[in-house]
């Protein structure tokens, strides 16, 4: 009998300290590929490891499912790939095999008493698998039992709004209209997805200024800007190939600035592995100028900035903003700058954390440059006022005209490599209006008008017992999301749990009554269907849809494609027969075929999705047609938020280590921030630390204490760490279980994962 309490939900701690080093200074260059490679041979064979890596992001290849990051159009002839990407990939097409044998041998409560890194080396999950209620181990099941077990239990619902379906964004296109469709077919909009933790502010800010969730710009922008903002992001391990895009706007003039609270490597220094220079030649300084803020002061720090702005524009009308572009495009400028005109920019810095002169400093590029590229991800899109921050960013460009020009515009860079694209074929927990008419007429369904859960409000309804089935499209639920104990309980709560996986994770051992795995190929696998080996397409961070084909044979012959195995479940689910789910997946061109009927931008898209590089989605921001309520680009009011952190208290970030993929956990080597062979590690000020008397190496609880209920994280590391006062770091997910799942972002519901307040006390012995 497994019993849930023992269950661990949460990392558990560790068995080893971790080791504190240096800081590696470099990113990526030699060292890297020497990583890639060792990390290759203890996965697979060398040939398999490099006939795998040089197939991805190929013309003909498939997309590496790292990042979101576009494809250069001169492609490197070895292969367009990072260390981390590499990574990734190795983590695909390992040799080590999870088969019904392995999990025979080890029972749920045993592998949930692994750490994260243990369990993803379990390998590729070869059959379908279950877990009967009181049962302690999985045990194989056909696929047809599957079907028909979850077809069960979705028809014996009450409601159809007691099932929630997650995405996680390395679904494709293909994969991710299907389903969709099914699910809105079944009767509901409960589709919550990795996008509603991720760039949901971005989203949601970007529609309502510029009238498009999307950035603006293309990667060619990155060679002619002027000023290139990189804010809340870390490229150098998240977006490796983004520092190839800097390095070019670098050769080519432009400067850049960087805003985050940590100095990371990757924006301090770069030497390129894919090109001979970068073996030999020096490393590139990346940054120009470095804003080391303190946690969620990009607000104010962006005001102060305005706040300047405004002032070298009144000395000298017309010499700093675009004011036929204001003119002409914007709307609500005069309120705008009539609330500017009520700060004060030294105040605000205070705030920000940033000296005045820094930000001076950053103002006068802003007024020499012309065009501007903002780029942000999580540092800026998971605090309470994320979507007030990206709309200051709006007003920033909005200012200096520097919206839909080439060189100029918004870059939200992607997570997750088809987290945009998921989002573009319907997965939302609204339904589309043009998208929901094109899908009634085509398939004879009412679609549920009614809006579904979000992340958030499905961890609650199952918190609550509303939600009884848990579906989920890949990812790791359970770990990628706040409040992890409370999730927990949610999950468990659930009748049935069901994930489609490649690898073992967590979310398959926090489970509901029955749980199910559906495993299926991974990117870099061919995928044969009765037509012949089929290929799926994807959305860059840049709005490009192109196509990945799979190259490797499968991990196991019982695998099944997302494709396969949500058109299968659909037709043992649906009383409705259109479409015919079998036919639909024969060729995946026909699937193509309805995503051209009911989604726009489309046209033609089995041709085009066929030429060289993809095509372009349309994108009315890089237009400077701006499709919002006001038919211009609006200027918005945000009022700055202050933090209010008492004398103990401190704010917490949770971050990515250079070792990991979200909750998949490569290894245990963060060297660009000097983290080794472990984990549980608090990033502290050196003054904070001798402020509370402790020292490096000491072990702390973190705990939360938001709307007065305490949440602990025992025995994290103290590491002294170049960070602002007041500022604590410490990795996700083993500090997700401090996020409360009721704070989150205002209207984008996205949870705070970069702003938490915790306190910070000495572990007993
Ligand atoms: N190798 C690898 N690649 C990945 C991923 C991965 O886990 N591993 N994850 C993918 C996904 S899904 C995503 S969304 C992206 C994530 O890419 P990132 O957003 O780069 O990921 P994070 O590690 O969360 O880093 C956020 C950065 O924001 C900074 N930051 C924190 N708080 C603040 C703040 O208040 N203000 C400012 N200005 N900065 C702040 C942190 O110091 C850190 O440098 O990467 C994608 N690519
Ligand atoms: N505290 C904190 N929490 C966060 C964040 C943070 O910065 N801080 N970041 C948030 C962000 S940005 C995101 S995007 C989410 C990520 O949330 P998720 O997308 O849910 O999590 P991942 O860790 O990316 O999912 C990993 C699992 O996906 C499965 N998988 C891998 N490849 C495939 C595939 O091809 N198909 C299928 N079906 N499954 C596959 C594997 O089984 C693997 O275990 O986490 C969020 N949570
Ligand atoms: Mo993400």
């Amino acid at each position: 009998m497994s019993d849930h309490s023992k269950l661990c939900a949460t990392t558990p701690l560790e068995t080893e300290r971790p080791t504190i080093t240096k800081p590696y200074p470099i990113a990526a260059g030699p060292k890297a590929v020497k990583i890639v490679l060792e990390e290759g041979m203890k996965q697979m064979s060398l040939r398999k490891c490099t006939k795998t890596l040089l197939m991805v992001n190929q013309v003909k290849g498939f997309d590496c499912p790292s990042c979101a990051w576009p494809d250069p159009k001169d492609r490197s002839a070895i292969a367009e790939y990072c260390e981390n990407g590499a990574k990734a990939i190795i983590e695909e097409a390992t040799e080590a095999r999870a088969t019904p044998a392995f999990f025979a041998q080890h029972s749920v409560q045993e592998m949930s008493n692994w750490s994260d890194y243990k369990i993803g080396k379990s390998g590729r999950i070869t059959h379908p698998m279950i877990l009967r209620p009181g049962t302690a181990h999985y045990e194989a099941i056909s696929w047809e039992e599957a079907f028909t077990s979850i077809a069960s239990h979705l028809n014996t619902l009450k409601d159809p709004n007691e099932a929630i379906f997650y995405t996680s964004g390395r679904t494709s296109n293909e994969a991710a209209f299907l389903y969709q469709l099914f699910v809105r077919q079944f009767g509901t909009n409960n589709l919550p997805d990795c996008s509603n933790m991720c760039h949901e502010s971005s989203g949601v800010a970007l529609k309502e200024t510029l009238g498009i969730g999307k950035g603006s710009v293309k990667l060619e922008d990155f060679y002619v800007a002027d000023l290139i903002i990189v804010v809340g992001q870390n490229p150098g391990t998240n977006h490796p190939r983004m520092l190839s895009a800097l390095q070019v706007a670098k050769k080519n003039k432009a400067e850049i600035i960087a805003v985050n609270p940590l100095p990371e490597t990757g924006l301090k220094k770069f030497k390129n592995p894919q090109n001979l220079k970068g073996w030999i030649g020096p490393s590139t300084d990346i940054s120009d100028l470095f804003l080391q803020l303190k946690i969620g002061g990009d607000l104010a720090l962006f005001k102060a900035i305005m706040c300047l702005l405004l002032e070298a524009e009144d000395k000298n009308p017309g010499s700093v903003f675009d004011q036929s572009f204001i003119d002409d495009k914007t709307h609500g400028y005069q309120a705008f700058i009539k609330d500017l005109r009520t700060h004060s920019a030294e105040a605000l810095a205070r705030e920000s954390g940033v000296s005045i002169d820094l930000i001076r400093r950053a103002t006068e590029k802003i007024i020499n440059s012309e065009r501007i590229i903002i780029c942000w991800a999580m540092g800026i899109t998971q605090h309470k006022n994320s979507v007030q921050i990206i709309r200051e960013i709006v007003n920033l460009l909005l200012l200096k005209g520097s919206i839909g020009k080439p060189g100029a515009g918004t870059c939200p860079v992607r997570g997750h490599s088809n987290v945009q694209g998921d989002r573009t074929v319907g997965i939302w927990h609204h339904l589309p209006k043009a998208m929901g008419v094109k899908m009634k007429n085509l398939f004879d369904f009412e679609p549920p008008q009614e809006g579904g859960y979000d992340v958030v409000n499905a961890i609650k309804a199952m918190g609550e017992g509303k939600g009884k089935v848990f579906f989920a499209l890949g990812g790791n639920f359970l770990s990628a999301s706040p409040d992890t104990e409370y999730t927990a309980k949610g999950l468990q709560q659930c009748e049935l749990t069901v994930h489609v996986s490649t690898k073992p994770n967590r979310s398959h051992l926090i489970h509901g009554k029955t749980a199910i795995i559906l495993p299926c190929l991974g990117r870099t696998e061919i995928d044969r269907q009765k037509n012949g080996a089929q290929f799926v397409s994807v959305e860059n961070s840049m709005g490009i849809v192109h196509s990945s084909i799979g190259q490797i044979e499968p991990a196991s012959e019982h695998l099944m494609s997302e494709p396969a195995i949500v058109a299968h479940l659909a037709k043992a689910t649906l009383k409705n027969k259109k479409p015919d789910w079998e036919w639909l997946i024969e060729d995946y061109d026909r699937i193509r075929d309805i995503i051209e009927q009911c989604v726009s931008g489309f046209d033609n898209y089995n041709e085009r999705v066929r030429h060289e590089g993809g095509f372009y989605l349309p994108n009315c921001a890089r237009e400077q047609n701006f499709e919002t309520a006001t038919g211009k680009a609006n200027f918005t009011i945000n009022p700055v938020l202050n933090s209010n952190l008492k004398d103990h208290e401190f704010m917490m970030m949770t971050t990515r280590s250079h070792d990991q993929f979200n909750t998949t956990i490569y290894g245990l080597d963060d060297r660009y921030r000097g983290i080794k062979n472990g984990r549980r590690v608090a990033f502290m000020n050196k003054k904070d630390i001798q402020k509370r008397g402790l020292k490096q190496g000491d072990y702390v609880d973190l705990k939360s204490h938001y709307e007065n209920v305490e949440r602990l994280a025992p025995r994290f590391m103290v590491v002294e760490y170049d960070i602002p006062e007041q500022c604590v770091g410490t990795y996700f997910p083993e500090a997700n279980v401090l996020v409360p799942v009721n704070s989150y972002a205002e209207r984008s519901i996205t949870p705070t994962s970069k702003s938490i307040v915790i306190t910070v006390e000495k572990s007993a012995e």
